[in-house]
This record gives structure tokens, sequence and C-alpha cells, in this order.
């Protein structure tokens, strides 16, 4: 067994525990850390789209935004469609005028895996049993094998950055935590292409046959998105099948224009509203996907990751140069109040949108009201508007 010593301990190198390491090496605080698959696999893995300002705020912070802020696609607005109608959210206008952007989660991480490689800092990929010990005493250490052998890491923090799947989160004791979980009758069926995108913003679709959604990653590769039963299978949709899907979901001007082509990826994932309380269990905070979940629809899984990573931060860098544990004691309070209104408003928009099969045809009419209705309510636009770019940090307060 080799052991090594850090201050902070991060396990899992998605965007949270990367964006951590890279916050944590600006303010001159040693991070390690472990990752249970490659970083190929890593980057393999198409997940969000959507930036808010918060997030592109810390990309800046930890010195890693330039290529977001030149390739980055930054949108005033989103469309709706509905009832074959569209109508158009100026996000700018409605939340008082913020943006958000488009710039894909496998270039930031990419940023991220390259900013700690170009000076040095270690993360250990492919590790596995990993394991976290001692975290309600003040000498926390994690565990894990790799090549053969054990190694261990002893530490001051540990940050449990492990995704849903991770160990951190189930590794608490039973009796402090508790589970909020909430799984939807359907799953996306997301496809990327090297395509232009059918429309300048995204599009938003709640047609009879299903909710669908037209992103991008850039002038050139577009994202698509349909619901489909939990029941299908990813290898039961040809390209074409798509395609067909999408084009009997959209209006006759996105049937127009839509640009078809081959699949660069294709995936189904499952839609779940899920939330731990508390977030710390003495010296180990979870951040990120191992704390919560939300369904895609609102754009804020990676959002609030991002704010999660925020706040980890500054309760670390407050311990150690403040002496101060005021941070830390606060952590579970300040996410949570953030992440149930962004579970709120994920949960509320996934409701509007997609189909359900229950009572489906007067859920179909309450949705096109209220549709209607937020449409062309000012208040309406607004609560769309000010969610969809994401809250201010202080809301609330
Ligand atoms: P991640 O899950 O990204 O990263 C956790 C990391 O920990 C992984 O690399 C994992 O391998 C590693 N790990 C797990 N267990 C470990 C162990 N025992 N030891 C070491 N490492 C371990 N959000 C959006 O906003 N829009 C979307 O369209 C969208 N689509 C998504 C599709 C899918 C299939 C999934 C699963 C999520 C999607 N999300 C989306 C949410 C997603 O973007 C997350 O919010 C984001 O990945 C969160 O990042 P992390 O918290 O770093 O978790
Ligand atoms: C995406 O581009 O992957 C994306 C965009 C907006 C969402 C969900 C996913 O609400």
């Amino acid at each position: 067994m080799t052991t090594t010593r850090t201050q902070v301990a991060i396990v899992g190198a998605g965007p949270s525990g990367l964006l951590l390491g890279q916050l944590l090496h600006k303010a001159g605080i040693d991070a390690v850390i472990v990752e249970r698959v490659s970083g190929e696999y890593v980057l393999g893995r198409i997940r969000a789209g959507i930036l808010e300002q918060v997030c592109i705020d810390l990309m800046d912070e930890a010195g890693v935004g330039q290529r977001m802020h030149q390739e980055g696609l930054v949108h005033g607005g989103i469309e709706m469609l509905y009832g074959g109608q569209r109508h158009r959210v100026d996000l700018n206008k409605y939340s008082g005028g913020k943006n958000v952007m488009v710039y894909g989660q496998t270039e930031l991480t990419r940023d991220l895996m390259d900013a700690r490689q170009s000076v040095g800092l270690k993360t250990v990929y492919e590790v596995s049993n990993t394991a976290v010990h001692d975290f309600d005493s003040a000498k926390p250490y994690v565990t894990y094998e790799k090549d053969g052998q054990q190694h261990r890491i002893d530490c001051d923090f540990i940050a449990g950055c492990d995704g849903f799947h991770g160990v951190c989160r189930a590794s608490a004791p039973r009796g402090a935590i508790r589970e909020y979980e909430k799984v939807y009758p359907f799953g996306w069926l997301g496809l990327l292409s090297d395509t232009p995108p059918v429309n300048d913003e995204l599009i938003y679709v709640n047609s009879p046959r299903g909710f669908a959604l037209c992103s991008q990653r850039s002038k050139t590769r577009s994202r698509y998105y349909l619901q489909v039963p939990l029941t299908d299978k990813v290898e039961e949709w040809t390209d074409d099948a798509f395609w067909q899907e999408l084009k009997l979901r959209l209006d006759e001007e996105g049937r127009d224009k839509l640009v078809t082509g081959p699949s660069l990826e294709k995936s189904i994932a499952p839609l779940r509203s899920f939330v731990t309380e508390p977030m710390r269990f003495g010296r180990m905070f979870l951040a990120g996907d191992a704390g919560h979940i939300v369904p895609p629809t609102g754009a804020k899984g990676l959002n609030l990751a991002a704010t999660d990573v925020k706040y980890l931060f500054d309760a670390i860098v407050e311990f150690y140069k403040d002496k101060s544990e005021a941070g830390i004691d606060d952590y579970s309070r300040k996410c949570l109040g953030r992440i149930w209104r962004a579970e709120r408003f994920s949960w509320w928009f996934t409701q509007l949108m997609h189909r359900f099969s229950h009572d489906e045809k007067i859920t179909a009419k309450f949705q096109n009201a209220e549709l209607d209705y937020l449409m062309h309510s000012e208040a309406g636009l607004t609560t769309i508007a000010e969610n969809y770019v994401g809250l201010p940090l202080d809301f609330g307060r």
C-alpha cells in the first residue's frame, strides 16, 4: 500500500471534480483526483450543452475560459413549439439582460483536463475499488486500486464529485441521509450529428407525438433529442427512424430546414429528479450529480454542479486562509436552496413539455392552455426566462 498526502482528495474527474481541482490549484491548495474510467471515456459521454453565466464566470475564475469565449455561442432566446406554432421566449429581455451560452460539456471538460495536465496536476485514471474512510474525523482518507496496487490518500477533505452512481453518497451513514426521488416514465433519445442546426436558437417542442428538442454544439454540429418510452433500446433506433420521427414532431419550417446526416453518437438517458440532504458528512462533501439529478429539460445539471463547486471551493479556501469553518458548516444549506429551485423548474418544465400516457387527452389540453398563457404573459415569459438563464446566486437572500 502506497500512502500519499494532499489537502483535498477529489473522487471523480467529470466537470465537478475537474473544475474544483482547477479552482483549488489557482488558490494554491493541493488536490488529487481519482477517476474510475479513462479520460477518453469521460470525453466520450455526450451530455450538457447550455452554460449559465454562473458557470461561465467560474470557468473564467478557474482561468480556463479562453476557448469557451472563442467558440461558445451566446443565445438570447429559445423557441417553444406547441399546437404547430412557434413562440420565441426573449431570455435576454425577460431576465433583465442575461443570456446563456451553447458550449458542450465535452469541450468544457476537455478545457479543464488540458489545463490540469499542462501544470502536471495529479489525476489517477482507471482506478478501481475506490473507498472513502474516516470522513467523520479530521483525518479522512481515500483508498483505491491501480494496476493491482493498493493506494491510500490522506487528506483534510474528500470532495465526492463521483456522479449519481458514485461511491461517496453510497458511503454516507444511512441514518444521516435523506433522499428524494421522482423517476419519469420516459427517456431522452439523443443524437449528435455534424449537420447545421435546424434553427439559430434552441427549439423546445411539445407535440402530440411527444417532446423533442433541437439543440446544437456549433454552427456545424447539432444535438437533437426525442422523448421515447423507457422500454426503447437505442440499437432499435436507426438514424433514418430518428430523423423521420423528429420531422413528425417539428413544424413545416423545421421539416423544410432540417439537414439530416449520420449520427456521431446516439444514446438514451433516463429522466429523474433526485436530491440528497444534507450534502455534507463531516469532512466529505457531495458536489454535482453525486448529490442531485435533474431531468435535462431545464439544462440545469451541469450548471447546478458548477454552483456546488463554487460554494465548496469558497468554503475550503476560507478554512485554510481564514481558519474558519463557517463556509463548510453552511455548505449544504447554500447548495440545497439553489438545488431545490432548479429541481422545481426542471420538474415543472418537464411536466409542461412531455406527453404523459395517463389521462393523456386532458393533460395535453392543460399543457396547451398553460403554454398559451405563458407565451402571452409578461409574468409567464419572465418566469421561464429568469429560471432558464439561472437565478442569481443571492436569490431569496
Ligand atoms: P459526472 O457523472 O459527469 O462525473 C462523475 C465522474 O465520477 C465520472 O467520470 C465517473 O466515472 C466518476 N466516478 C464514479 N464513481 C467513481 C468511483 N467509485 N471512483 C472514481 N471515480 C468515479 N445536463 C444538462 O444540463 N443537459 C443535458 O442534456 C444532460 N444530459 C445528460 C445525459 C446523461 C446520460 C447524464 C448521465 C447526465 C446528463 N446531464 C445533462 C447532466 C450532466 O451534464 C451532469 O450534470 C454533469 O455530468 C455533472 O457532472 P459531475 O457532477 O462531474 O458528474
Ligand atoms: C443539449 O444541448 O444537450 C441540451 C440543451 C438544452 C437542454 C438539454 C440538453 O435543456
